[in-house]
């Protein structure tokens, strides 16, 4: 444990440690999530995973978003899993055939994919990259590529995903938030009951059933997949049909930083158009977050339900994004300061770990199931970087701390309890998780 060692030899054995789970979960030429319970590529995590990189083999951290780019669909759309070879039935469930995407005109012939998207973590993920290559002529080809296909998604979610013209984009599946079963949709469950499906789940072979997604919730997860599915994924017959359809604060506020970053690299890149396409988005969502998902009452932001037309209140860690966007207004910036170091995020003895996915006044925390309580590793960093450049210099050591000492105490697992116990394992989900590493090198160094 942490505690118990000296500093230096310590963060040298976490790092090696890192390094390890990173090069243990490469494949040939891309990274699984955890090695049994998600054996594919996942698009926000290959984003995270190939900061990690960055500090072990930039030839693998650029090899690692080439994989994810040569999988874009024609219209520009970025799948959230690209199932690399043939046993996606067998190891994963939904695997390729039941989520039916792959049939798609615009869907890519050498490969299969699913049909939904993750957040739009590539823009600041490859300035991340951009800002530490040692030989910047010699790739430059690969960033102007990478930068190309990224406005291509943008541009694909621009075009589909915001009827309205407001410059928020949709999400059409809760696993397109990356926050699967957040209580943030738990409302939206109300609206409509779907068939029950009597499937052979592999998650809760390699997990505890009670720190995954329920039966139940599963019902509606799989239900959306029909639904698109018999869409045909045709995104205007799904925005008619489909009943979940959400704007996301961090999907947006994530949309919003890549923008940024595409920006300053198209820049220095000499790309003025798309500097200037950039450059309009982000203005645009920027505004559009702080006028629509911003929560008076609660002092954070949150998510509007755009089927049913209500805004979704709720205090969870994805209300902080806008801050790792760097749009929130100053005085909201403060308040949110008093929020994550009240009661709602550290508890009522003001000793928890930051940064619970749901406050624990919510009738629904729970802090060991999934992303109803307890801390994710990328969201802790997301947090971090965006309260250091407001220059909340406390609230952002605490952040990085706390996510060191999780991993140092329990180990490299998918997400930990944010309540502190004394000899208890903390640790929960997917072991040997790969942003889990990949996080913890960025803070580490
Ligand atoms: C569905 C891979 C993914 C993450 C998500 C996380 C979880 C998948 C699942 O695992 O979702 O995409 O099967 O539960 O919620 O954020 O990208 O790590």
């Amino acid at each position: 444990k942490l505690a118990n060692l000296e500093k230096t030899t310590d963060s040298k054995t976490l790092i090696q440690h890192c390094k390890d789970v990173l090069n243990q979960n490469w494949r040939d030429g891309f990274t699984v999530p955890s090695s049994n319970l998600y054996p594919f590529q996942w698009l926000w995590d290959s984003g995270f995973i190939a900061m990690g990189w960055s500090f072990i083999d930039m030839e693998r951290a650029r090899q690692e978003i080439k994989t994810l780019l040569a999988a874009q669909w024609s219209n520009g759309f970025l799948p959230h899993i690209i199932f690399h070879d043939d046993s996606a039935e067998k190891q994963y469930f939904p695997g390729a055939d039941f989520q039916g995407a792959y049939t798609n005109a615009f869907a890519p012939k050498h490969v299969k994919t699913s049909g939904i998207t993750q957040p739009p973590v590539l823009g600041f993920v490859l300035e991340y990259l951009f800002e530490k290559e040692y030989d910047l002529a010699l790739h430059k080809e690969f960033y102007v590529n990478a930068i190309q296909s990224i406005v291509h998604f943008h541009e694909y979610l621009y075009l589909n995903r915001d009827p309205y013209n407001e410059g928020l984009v949709y999400i059409r599946h809760n696993w397109e938030s990356g926050t699967d079963n957040s209580a943030a949709w738990d409302s939206i469950w109300k609206t409509y009951t779907p068939p029950t499906y009597d499937v052979q789940r592999k998650d809760t072979s390699h997990v505890n059933q009670a720190q995954r997604p329920t039966k139940k919730d599963y019902n509606y997860y799989l239900h959306l997949i029909e639904l698109s599915k018999q869409c045909e994924y045709d995104e205007k017959k799904m925005f008619e049909e489909l009943p979940f359809l959400v704007q996301d604060p961090l999907f947006n506020s994530l949309l919003v930083a890549s923008n940024e970053s595409l920006v300053r690299m198209a820049i220095e890149l000499n790309m003025p158009e798309v500097a200037q396409k950039c450059s309009s988005w982000l203005t645009k969502t920027s505004l559009s977050i702080n006028e629509k998902l911003y929560d008076e009452k609660l002092g954070l932001y949150g998510y509007y339900d755009l089927k049913n037309n209500r805004f979704i209140s709720i205090a969870t860690s994805m209300g902080f994004s806008p801050l790792f966007a760097g749009i929130v207004p100053q005085e909201r910036a403060l308040r949110m300061t008093k929020i994550i170091e009240g009661v709602d995020f550290q508890g009522t003895d003001l000793d928890g770990y930051l940064c619970p996915s749901l406050a624990y006044t919510d009738p629904e925390f729970d802090a060991k199931r999934y992303w109803r309580g307890p801390v994710w590793l990328n969201i802790n960093w997301l947090l971090y970087k965006g309260f250091t450049n407001y220059g909340f210099k406390n609230i952002a050591d605490k952040i990085k701390n706390d996510s060191i000492t999780l991993v140092a105490q329990n180990g490299f697992y998918e997400y930990f309890s944010p309540i502190p116990t004394e000899n208890e394992q903390n640790g929960f989900g997917g072991q040997n998780f790969s942003w889990t590493a990949a996080m913890l090198l960025d803070m580490l160094n």
